[in-house]
């Protein structure tokens, strides 16, 4: 000690103080980041982006979400894992895209079984709780999901029936949409959205099954020339977080997070609704033909979906009939 002298001492106060503020501005300020699959004018990601910006402001700037849209940070099918394994701390991705590694997954992209708005509410409320436990089960905490407008077929030529698509190569977003593409008799090949443009002026794709939303960002006039508006079932995405960054933040930020997570969803399920039509113009805008399917393309789809919901109900068991059946008591189908 004898050796020290003042001016050191006060030096080293003045560093232990500096340091410490530091340390206290880094305690007091969480960053995420999250990765989300959808381009950034896409309602979805807009509604997240929105998201980000109450929970900054709910929590005076404690808690920021740094929002990655368009595949940029981690690939569609990477989000999930991402966040699992503690890469980003939050992430936005397709349920259905997630569909083998459980049936429950899958439910929302099964044609034909909720077709609008209210009925893709209504199988919402009834499987939620039971999608949130599988989720759980992999350390993953639903914040809230949104659904996609429903879903057509894009083809380049008029389609009168299935057999119109023997053999074509239709573009598939999730395991679901592979199974349908398979039982039409064409050929899936997965395109995650972020390429899909690139996959229809290749040639790798000549057909598309999505909504008109996806439709109007990947410009698919450019290459397609109808859009048979099926409206076949309404794919929900969904905000995840890990529950162990979760559990890592104080109280009031976890309820600003989740109070600004429930105002997301019932934000997104409105723009969702209301811009569908929206959509819809954008297409034909742009010269495409959009069309009400044929009566025999309409009933062969229609045989496809309950060939695959029972297909569901068998690998789903019981915990699968309890869903369906809450849900079809819900809507009284
Ligand atoms: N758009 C997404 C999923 C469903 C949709 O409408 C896509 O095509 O990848």
């Amino acid at each position: 000690m004898k050796n020290i002298k003042p001016v050191s001492l006060l030096y080293k106060s003045v560093a232990a103080l500096f340091g410490a503020s530091l340390a206290l501005s880094a305690a007091a300020q969480t960053k995420w980041d999250m990765p989300t699959p959808y381009p950034a004018s896409n309602f979805h990601t807009e509604n997240i982006q929105t998201f980000a910006n109450e929970v900054d402001s709910a929590t005076a700037g404690k808690l920021k979400i740094t929002v990655h849209p368009g595949g940029a940070l981690f690939k569609a099918n990477e989000i999930k894992r991402a966040v699992q394994g503690g890469q980003a701390q939050m992430g936005e991705i397709i349920i259905s895209g997630a569909a083998n590694e459980d049936p429950l997954f899958a439910l929302d992209t099964i044609p034909f079984l909720a077709t609008s708005y209210p009925e893709a509410k209504a199988l919402w409320t009834a499987s939620r709780s039971k999608v949130e436990e599988k989720f759980a089960k992999q350390g993953l905490k639903v914040l809230f999901s949104v659904p996609w407008p429903p879903q057509g077929i894009y083809s380049k030529e008029a389609l009168n029936s299935m057999a119109d698509l023997k053999g074509v190569k239709i573009r598939s977003y999730s395991p679901t949409v592979a199974r349908m593409i398979e039982l039409m008799g064409a050929q899936p090949v997965t395109v995650q959205a972020a390429e899909l443009t690139q996959a229809l002026a290749t040639g790798v794709v000549s057909a598309n099954i999505t909504s008109a939303s996806t439709g109007y960002d990947s410009k698919s006039w450019e290459q397609l020339t109808y859009y048979f508006d099926v409206q076949a079932w309404l794919p929900k995405n969904v905000v995840l977080v890990s529950q162990k960054q979760f559990d890592a933040l104080d109280k009031p930020t976890r309820d600003a997070l989740l109070k600004a997570a429930a105002a997301a969803e019932t934000r997104g399920w409105k723009i969702s609704e209301e811009k569908t039509s929206w959509y819809v113009e954008q297409l034909k805008a742009n010269k495409m033909k959009v069309l009400p399917p044929s009566a025999e393309l309409k009933k062969d789809l229609v045989g496809i979906g309950d060939k695959m919901t029972k297909e569901w109900l068998e690998k789903s068991g019981a915990d699968g009939k309890a869903v369906l059946d809450a849900y079809r008591k819900s809507i009284k189908k």
